[in-house]
């Protein structure tokens, strides 16, 4: 393999040091954190904590300033034009149902269609399934061809004068496939430029360069415990011009600028949908995990992943009875692999792997209605983020050469 990052790079993330015989492949579920996001969140508790955009004092003061700092990052990461555009929320779950709740509400009418895809996580499903109850919209579903990618002709089938808004992630969770989710959006727009689009970026931002105005998203979800930091914080990107004209989600304190005892007034962009005390220090945590992959940079983080796909690809399915859902090839793929193994509950598989040191998923992997369409209730899924060597995927391996020893 090529040698984009090097075993360095494991030191960075003191779980390893202390699990020496960790072979950590659970990252799309939630990464591993570098010390240097655990000594960020520390820092502000140890030095500078205090409740953001209240206090007149200097603490407050102090608190806020690298709060919002954060914000700027964020702009910057993804290329969003303001600060305006970037809402904190707890993960890409409540991202999206923020867009479902203040955006869906008003703008979704009895016969309208949503858009989907059938390799959607439950986070980008349900929300849409409740609106669409709500109030009598349609959903449709984009399907998935035989090579595990999404039939994007069969979107301009599914386009009509009533589609209002397209749902879509940009790499799945469990097939690794990662969408042309500029094609789509282009293709929605030129059908209908009122057509709204929600990206779902909660496996892609952490592992490879976003740009969305390039993508010309309208709504783009994402979360930082996926990208090496903390847990507790999500982002939701929006156009500035969609969110002005959308209602609060969450109301109550900070999102206001004036309360009676009968009405109240929005505070401006993002604040408005930002109800409550943020998470604070876990915001600054993902500060430095911004900070962190641009040091370390995007574009070695895709290509080492994108090298232990392709190792991954090839050994794991050169094991007789092993089958991989998802595309062979590494191109248009990330770095999450699901696979079965003949006559091998998943859950098993996943529990002789553990015992020998590597912790991968099993089950549906909140993507249920796509192992319906399998015929398969679970599968289990190794998947690789900066930190993983070619040696885990070996012990992989050799994990999966143990589980057919045993059920031989
Ligand atoms: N997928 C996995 O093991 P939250 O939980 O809100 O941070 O992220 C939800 C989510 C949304 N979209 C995609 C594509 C995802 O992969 C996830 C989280 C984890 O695959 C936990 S189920």
């Amino acid at each position: 393999m090529k040698d984009i990052l090097g075993k360095q790079i494991k030191k960075d993330f003191p779980i390893f040091k202390n699990n020496p015989d960790l072979i950590f492949l659970d990252s799309a579920a939630s990464t591993q954190k570098p010390q240097v996001v655990i000594d960020a969140i520390k820092d502000c508790y140890e030095k500078y904590y205090a409740n953001v955009h209240r206090g007149l004092y200097q603490l407050s003061a102090k608190s806020s300033e690298a709060y919002e700092g954060v914000r700027d990052k964020v702009v910057k990461f993804i290329n969003a034009s303001s600060i305006s555009e970037i809402i904190f929320t707890k993960n890409t779950t409540e991202s999206i149902n923020l867009v479902a709740y203040a955006w869906g509400r008003q703008n979704i009418d009895k016969g309208d269609e949503i858009i989907l895809t059938a390799m959607e996580h439950h986070a980008n499903i349900v929300p849409w399934q409740q609106l669409a109850k709500e109030k009598s919209a349609v959903l449709k579903f984009i399907p998935v061809d035989k090579d595990y990618r999404l039939g994007i002709s069969e979107l301009s089938k599914l386009l009509t004068k009533k589609t209002k808004l397209v749902a879509v992630t940009h790499m799945s969770n469990v097939l690794g496939t990662i969408n042309p989710v500029k094609d789509i959006i282009n293709k929605a727009k030129s059908f209908n430029k009122d057509i709204k689009v929600i990206v779902d970026g909660a496996q892609s931002v952490p592992h490879f360069a976003v740009d969305v105005q390039d993508l010309n998203a309208d709504f783009f979800a994402f979360s930082s415990h996926k990208m090496a930091g903390p847990g507790g914080v999500g982002v939701l990107y929006a156009k500035q011009e969609l969110l002005e004209k959308m209602p609060p989600f969450l109301t109550g304190g900070d999102m206001i600028t004036e309360v009676t005892l009968k009405q109240a007034t929005w505070n401006e962009l993002p604040y408005k949908f930002e109800a409550g005390t943020p998470a604070i220090a876990e915001v600054i945590g993902l500060g430095a995990a911004i900070d962190y992959l641009y040091k370390v940079g995007l574009d070695k983080v895709f290509q080492h992943e994108e090298e232990l796909t392709k190792i991954a690809l090839k050994k794991v399915s050169a094991i007789p009875g092993v089958e991989i859902f998802g595309p062979k090839q590494v191109k248009d793929r990330g770095g999450a692999v699901a696979f079965t193994v003949k006559d091998v509950h998943p859950h098993d598989v996943a529990s002789i792997l553990d015992n020998q040191g590597v912790a991968v998923r099993a089950g549906n992997h909140c993507t249920q209605p796509l192992h319906d369409k399998f015929g398969i209730q679970s599968t289990v899924r190794a998947s690789f983020y900066l930190y993983n060597q070619p040696e885990d995927i070996d012990a992989l391996v050799k994990g999966i050469n143990k589980v057919k020893e045993v059920f031989k």
